[in-house]
């Protein structure tokens, strides 16, 4: 490497299954070239075609540089010194206290733009000052994480290279080739090795499209599909008696439901002849070690914890858990063992028990309306882009109109931070440090700066502080968020003994030589002792009941109310060339998408007089929007595909809860995937 030249270490902050390791080349003051790195061991060195364009994420001519102050009742903002933004800011957060007596007035949102740990500060920030309003609750993962809560006590994954021992692996309802594609090389490997692969999905996907077998089956419908062949393998005498004997309570209840059942019924919801469920069900009984992965996609239904419960019982049937090359899979953090420390500065008499009140972050304008006693006034938002990714955009739209003040940090003038008082640009990961780990595979690593802050850009950190020093400095002790510490210090505090065993490391600057796969089994579950009250996998689940959910895994029918008006499902799952709004506007990938589409299947646009390329309307009670239609065989004919997450359809998406979430995220999730609409030529 030539003198002026230097490579740093990265992750991926990303809210995203593979968290990437990078490597960035600084040529003097400036990244020139970013690439995987291959000390990584799940991500080895390769990139998704967002990774590599982080070049043009970091250098985009439309990067914020400075902060900017709004002009008065206009869309129009100015540059000001971070020395005024944060005193106006800091007055305002006094302003508020005095008018309230309390600092509930102010509200924090915040979701998943950075996963990076040192990026809690902004939660760190607020917990120093006193109790606030901040939102609970998960757009995301919420019913899927409940649903391995009930049957296994927490969620774990099996690290990918146990792929090498499946002989069957069923990617349901997730769509790795766009979502996850690191995870590639680990299926094509098993593949090599013999294994078949399923996709089970209502698009046929691209990872459809690489599979030995696909399924197309009804939006909402996975847990008839899963109590279907649950069925039929118990008719047949095919389960696993020795794991459900040793290793399962509630199986009698489990049988007694389904013996009870009709297949019929469950074939016609999930769209499958009942030939073709007897087919499955003994080629999952014949191809053991059986490896299921449920997606984030699957559980955005009303139903969608339920049928994550019916898909693990049916893994726990077959035997098909704790056993090399199987498994139930959806999402792990048994390796996010960090204390965040940095959230842990509290005013004198705040503990996480009474510093929040919450609001639902899936049904958030409404509820910041309810709230009145005091109101909110002040809103903080950061890492999110609210009105691309949240429902009932229209709802929230008039919130952040009638908010008195909206401060956002964000690395773009977003459709978010439009509505903001204040901007504040903030750093990249290329020019921070942080740590990030994975919620699906094992490996954590150390993230350095390679590059100085963009323009006048701040990381999260140095605003709290920012922040804290002005407030204490207009009102001694008003805030308790450490002035003084670099983010050097504050990773320190992250290391903890337990960290450092897990990661079997002594010091965690070893992790600027490599990230660092946790010390934990290849296979979850491997010791098949469970996390639950029984300590056993749980068919019947106690404490679901007790929170007023079915013991057992129910198959609970969506019922589209209206289904004479608006007739079609809307399907707006995630894209290959962004990550939810992130990355849409990289100038390359607008060529390869350059309008916001609909796809509709022939059939269906014929029926509607639809031509391919000409504008449609899509509509129900919720609002409308015009898009350009395409056709595509890969829908089926009563559901229409949206992929372009920015602001033009969440006008149509109502805030309905999903059937679980509250136990390990604060909130039920949303259905985002339960929204019907019409269609017709314009
Ligand atoms: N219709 C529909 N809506 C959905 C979904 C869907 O499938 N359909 N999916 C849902 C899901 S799964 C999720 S996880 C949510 C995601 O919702 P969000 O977390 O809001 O989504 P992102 O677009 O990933 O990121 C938000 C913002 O973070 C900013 N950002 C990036 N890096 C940083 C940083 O270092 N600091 C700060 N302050 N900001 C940064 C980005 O520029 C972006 O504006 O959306 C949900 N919304
Ligand atoms: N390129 C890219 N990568 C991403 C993201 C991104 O936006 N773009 N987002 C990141 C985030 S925040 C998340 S949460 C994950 C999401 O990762 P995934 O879970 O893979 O993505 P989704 O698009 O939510 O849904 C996956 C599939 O579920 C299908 N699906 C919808 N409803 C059902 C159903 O009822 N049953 C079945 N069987 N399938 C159904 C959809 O058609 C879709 O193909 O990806 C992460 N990675
Ligand atoms: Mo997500």
């Amino acid at each position: 490497m030539q003198a002026n030249k230097k490579i740093t270490r990265h992750i991926c902050p990303r809210n995203c299954f593979s968290s990437c390791g990078l490597l960035g080349v600084t040529s003097g003051e400036k990244l020139i070239k970013i690439s995987g790195d291959p000390k990584h061991g799940y991500t080895k060195g390769k990139l998704c075609p967002k990774g590599f364009n982080y070049l043009n994420i970091v250098y985009h001519p439309e990067r914020l540089k400075y902060p900017l102050r709004r002009k008065k009742n206009r869309n129009e903002w100015t540059r000001i010194s971070w020395g005024e933004a944060i005193d106006i800011i800091a007055k305002k957060i006094l302003e508020l206290e005095e008018r309230y007596g309390s600092h509930e007035s102010l509200a924090l949102n915040k979701y998943s733009g950075n996963f990076g740990v040192l990026h809690s500060a902004a939660e760190g920030f607020f917990n120093s000052l006193g109790k606030t309003t901040r939102t609970i609750g998960s757009p995301c993962w919420s019913a899927g994480l409940d649903a391995h809560y009930y049957d296994f006590g927490n969620y774990q994954t099996s690290d990918l290279r146990d792929l090498e021992h499946s002989k069957l692996i069923i990617m349901w309802g997730v769509n790795p080739t766009w979502t996850s594609i690191h995870a590639l090389q680990y299926i094509n490997s098993a593949k090599g090795k013999g294994a078949l692969t399923m996709t089970i999905d209502p698009i046929y996907t691209e990872t459809a499209k690489k599979s030995d077998y696909y399924i197309q089956v009804n939006p909402g419908s996975d847990g008839a599909l899963a109590l279907a062949l649950a069925k039929v393998i118990i008719e047949n005498g095919w389960e696993s008696s020795d794991f459900i004997e040793n290793y399962t309570i509630g199986w009698e209840a489990f049988k007694s439901y389904l013996s009870k059942v009709d297949l019929q019924y469950f074939c016609e919801q999930c769209g499958q002849a009942p030939e073709t469920i007897k087919r499955l069900a003994r080629l999952l009984v014949e191809r053991s070690p059986l490896f299921i992965w449920t997606g984030f996609g699957l559980q955005r239904h009303a139903n969608g914890g339920q049928n994550i419960r019916a898909i693990n019982a049916l893994a726990a049937l077959t035997g098909n858990i704790g056993k090399k090359g199987s498994g139930s899979h959806f999402a792990q953090q048994i390796t996010n063992k960090f204390p965040f420390a940095i959230m842990d500065y509290y005013a004198p008499g705040i503990s996480p028990e009474n510093n929040i009140r919450p609001v639902d972050i899936n049904n958030f304008a409404t509820e910041i309306n309810n709230l009145k006693d005091p109101p909110v006034n002040f809103l903080w938002v950061s890492c999110r882009n609210l009105l691309s990714q949240t429902a009932e955009r229209d709802s929230l739209i008039k919130v952040l109109k009638a908010l008195e003040f909206i401060v956002v940090v964000d690395l773009f003038l977003t459709p978010t931070a439009k509505y903001a008082d204040i901007i504040l640009p903030t750093t990249t990961f290329f020019e921070e440090w942080d740590i990030v780990s994975s919620y699906w595979h094992h490996w954590i690593g150390i993230n350095e700066p390679a590059i100085a802050p963009y323009y006048e850009s701040k990381t999260e950190l140095e605003i709290a502080q920012l922040l804290s020093k002005r407030l204490n400095e207009l009102k001694q002790g008003s805030c308790h968020f450490p002035v003084e510490g670099t983010a050097l210090d504050f990773i320190e505090e992250e290391f903890t003994e337990e960290i450092y065993k897990l990661l079997n490391i002594s010091h965690w600057k070893q992790l600027l030589d490599g990230p660092r796969r946790a010390n934990i089994p290849r296979t979850a579950w491997r010791n098949l002792k469970f996390t639950t009250p029984s300590g056993k996998f749980e068919f019947y689940s106690e404490r679901a009941a007790q929170n007023n959910l079915p013991a057992i895994a129910n198959y609970v029918e969506i019922v589209n109310k209206f289904e004479n008006n608006y007739p079609y499902w809307l399907l707006t799952t995630h894209c290959q060339y962004s990550l939810n709004s992130q990355f849409l506007n990289i100038y390359s990938f607008k060529k390869i998408n350059p309008e916001p589409i609909v796809y509709i299947h022939p059939s269906l646009a014929s029926e509607k007089n639809i031509e391919h390329g000409s504008l449609v309307k899509i509509y129900n009670q919720f609002g409308e929007t015009i898009l350009k239609a395409h056709y595509s065989k890969d829908v089926a004919k009563h559901v229409l595909l949206y992929l372009d997450h920015n602001i033009v359809v969440n006008n149509l998406i109502p805030f309905h809860p999903t059937d679980m979430g509250k136990v390990c995220t604060g909130s039920n999730g949303i259905a985002f995937y339960d929204v019907f609409v019409n269609i017709e030529k314009v």
